[in-house]
């Protein structure tokens, strides 16, 4: 991993400053992860504007890779979990619930990355406007609503610059299984989310991570309307990619999203990567598309959206 652009602020991160909890070690080079690491999906940050959302480069890599065997694994648990406590289609289909959202503002030493209290306001907006459906007639309301309860600011370069996160994220946590945490940092990524089946294993580092300049009035060209806050927030309901699992009839898990045989770039209309039925959902959240070009949930995302929040969130 080659992050020359934050060796300058590597040699000034041992300082402690006002509002670290607690200090880190001084460090030159971001501490290997553990095994929390692994429970993740990865967005890369896109390098140009010819880039997609997770770059052409990142294909395959760019977030925790389920295999198809865990993937059914996964699907075979849930569905017990489901079962043993006796949820019906009908109640997921119908769940809503209001998630209360923690957002850890990590600022470098300087207080680069110090995000305005209107633009997390606008955060929040973007969040519950695109889980609700209301940026297409086509759209799912996944009847999840998100409310602000609570912001904390800190100063530590080695946390702005994602380091020793699974130290800084468990230091940071708030709330529990249904609490959704936002980590805005900087980093090569535009985000990175944990799974909720992973969440019993690894409490202290579940919620999201997601570049600070990808939120409303960010400088990420392309990628600075706060969708990259609502495509992470996919993956901690439990949402694959749409392109999961590429040309195969179950793919991501979810029947009405068409199967795509790679991550989209831009906003191509009629993009066919697949020659199974539909084009490809280059509209949906969890595609890699321009954040301009986003604009669904399906209702089918939406109901396991529910499942999983049944079974590993409430
Ligand atoms: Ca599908
Ligand atoms: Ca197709
Ligand atoms: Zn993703």
């Amino acid at each position: 991993m080659t992050r020359l652009r934050r060796s300058a602020a590597a040699a000034l991160g041992a300082t402690a400053l006002a509002f670290v909890l607690a200090p880190p070690p001084a460090q030159a080079m971001p501490t290997p992860e553990p095994a929390g690491a692994k429970a993740e999906c990865i967005e890369l940050e896109p390098k140009g504007a010819a880039d997609a959302r997770g770059g052409e480069r990142s294909q395959g890599k760019d977030h925790r890779d389920v295999s198809l065997r865990q993937q059914r694994a996964i699907e075979r648990r849930t569905n017990a979990i489901l079962k043993a406590e006796g949820v019906t289609a009908s109640e997921t289909a119908t769940l809503s619930a209001t998630i209360p959202v923690y957002v850890h503002v990590m600022l470098d030493r300087n207080g680069r990355g110090n995000v305005t209290a209107g633009q997390i306001s606008d955060q929040i907006a973007v969040l519950n406007k695109t889980f609700s459906g209301g940026e297409s007639s086509a759209a799912a309301n996944t009847g999840f609503t998100f409310t602000l309860a609570g912001t904390d600011r800190y100063y530590n370069n080695n946390w702005h610059y994602d380091r020793q996160s699974t130290k800084y994220r468990s230091q940071t946590r708030q709330g529990g299984a249904n609490a959704l945490n936002i980590w805005l940092v900087e980093f090569d990524y535009l985000g990175i989310a944990t799974f909720p089946w992973d969440y019993n294993r690894n409490p202290g580092i579940d919620g999201i991570r997601v570049h600070y300049d990808s939120l409303p009035g960010g400088s990420i060209a392309n990628y600075n309307l706060g969708e990259t806050a609502t495509h992470e927030a996919g993956h901690w309901f439990g949402l694959y990619h749409t392109f999961q699992g590429g040309c195969t009839a179950t793919n991501d898990e979810v029947a009405d999203t068409p199967a795509q045989g790679s991550a989209t770039n831009g906003c191509p209309e009629g993009r066919d990567s697949c020659s199974l039925p539909g084009f490809d959902p280059i509209h949906n959240y969890m595609d890699y598309s321009y954040d301009s070009c986003y604009n669904q949930f399906t209702a089918d995302q939406s109901t396991r959206s529910s499942q999983m929040f049944t079974a590993y969130r409430s």
